[in-house]
């Protein structure tokens, strides 16, 4: 998936993804600061993706979830049709 820039749930593409089997994925940050891709329930985290880096793969199960950067709390996906209440957001970008 991409990082296209801290736009809240704009923030990813393609958002949401799923409803579908457990995947494999990682994000490839195309914005020109660091994020970092955590699970809301902490099953994982990328730690810092550099500017057109890309992250580790991580595994998400079919029931799916959503996710966050941790650095910037208003970036929030979902994969796999999980519902869930995104954490609450702090910082700069929540007007975004
Ligand atoms: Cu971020």
């Amino acid at each position: 998936m991409s990082i296209v820039g801290d736009r809240g749930a704009q923030s990813f593409n393609p958002n949401p993804v799923g409803p579908g089997a457990a995947l494999t994925v990682a994000w490839q940050n195309a914005d020109g600061v660091a994020h970092r891709i955590v699970a809301n329930d902490n099953s994982f985290d990328t730690g810092n993706i550099a500017a057109n880096g890309t992250s580790p793969v991580v595994t998400v199960p079919a029931a799916g979830l959503n996710y966050h950067c941790s650095i910037h709390p208003g970036m929030v996906g979902a994969i796999n049709g999980s519902s869930g209440t995104p954490p609450p957001c702090s910082g700069m970008y929540c007007a975004d």
